[in-house]
């Protein structure tokens, strides 16, 4: 089983790490592809980084499934351009932020999300009410770390991710930890360890999600709202992304 790992961004040392971290959990039958688009923002940090890098995305699924992949799991915290990809892939598409809320919820009554900065909490408040979250989900804490500092070697990253994390658990009484960002995917084992509750991490949970649903035999539907695109001719210079080419 091949499943594609796609990194919205376009920084590569976190390509690596979310490999690492896919690989790591993954099934000895299963293999993974970890992928970056050619095009798209280094991190995503907003709403408009998050609408540039959905072609991105969506370019990589449709390669993927031109190379026999399985399912895909979007490994950025606002699943940028999930239902899209469902749409255009055959096998199941899984956003790490829908896979760490949910998983969450089947360990812990309620839980945090701890984050990168202030203002991808708005990202993380609108996917807590799509999701049908908003009573499972105590809080959304910022850490006022960039994405890119998660990428710092010897960083303060780890301190302050953890210090969050501690805050959380005391002031807002968590019962699990949801990180929010992928570029956290190394963090969660030593963090559960040290917090002493679940901290649920997105890459994995959705890698072992994918997996699971593909064994099921479980595709997206292609009746209804998940369809392929409809064919038509589209113009200028996202003339290449028309359905049907
Ligand atoms: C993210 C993420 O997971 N990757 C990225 O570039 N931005 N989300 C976040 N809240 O920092």
């Amino acid at each position: 089983m091949k499943i594609k790992v796609i990194n919205p961004n376009t920084t590569q040392s976190m390509t690596d790490k979310i490999r690492a971290a896919a690989e790591a959990v993954a099934a000895p039958a299963t293999s993974i592809v970890a992928a970056s688009p050619s095009m798209g923002p280094a991190s995503i940090e907003g709403h408009y980084d998050e609408a540039i890098s959905v072609l991105g995305v969506l370019d990589e699924v449709r390669r993927g499934e031109d190379d026999g992949c399985a399912g895909y799991v979007i490994a950025c915290f606002g699943d940028p351009g999930l239902l899209a990809a469902r749409e255009v892939a055959r096998g199941p598409v899984v956003g790490i932020a829908e896979a760490a809320m949910h998983a969450a919820t089947f360990v812990a009554n309620q839980f945090s999300i701890v984050t990168t900065l202030d203002r991808t909490r708005d990202i993380a408040r609108r996917l807590v009410h799509e999701y049908g979250m908003e009573r499972r989900c105590l809080s959304i804490r910022a850490t006022d770390l960039s994405v890119l500092d998660l990428e710092i070697p010897g960083g303060t990253a780890r301190k302050m991710i953890t210090e969050e994390c501690w805050r959380a658990v005391k002031e807002d009484r968590a019962e699990a930890i949801v990180l929010g960002c992928a570029g956290m995917a190394d963090l969660s084992v030593d963090l559960g360890r040290e917090l002493g509750i679940p901290v649920v991490e997105g890459v994995t949970t959705a890698v072992k999600l994918v997996e699971t649903l593909v064994s099921l035999g479980l595709q997206t539907s292609k009746i209804g709202g998940l369809a392929f695109p409809l064919p038509k001719s589209y113009r200028g210079a996202v003339e290449g992304f028309a359905p049907g080419r």
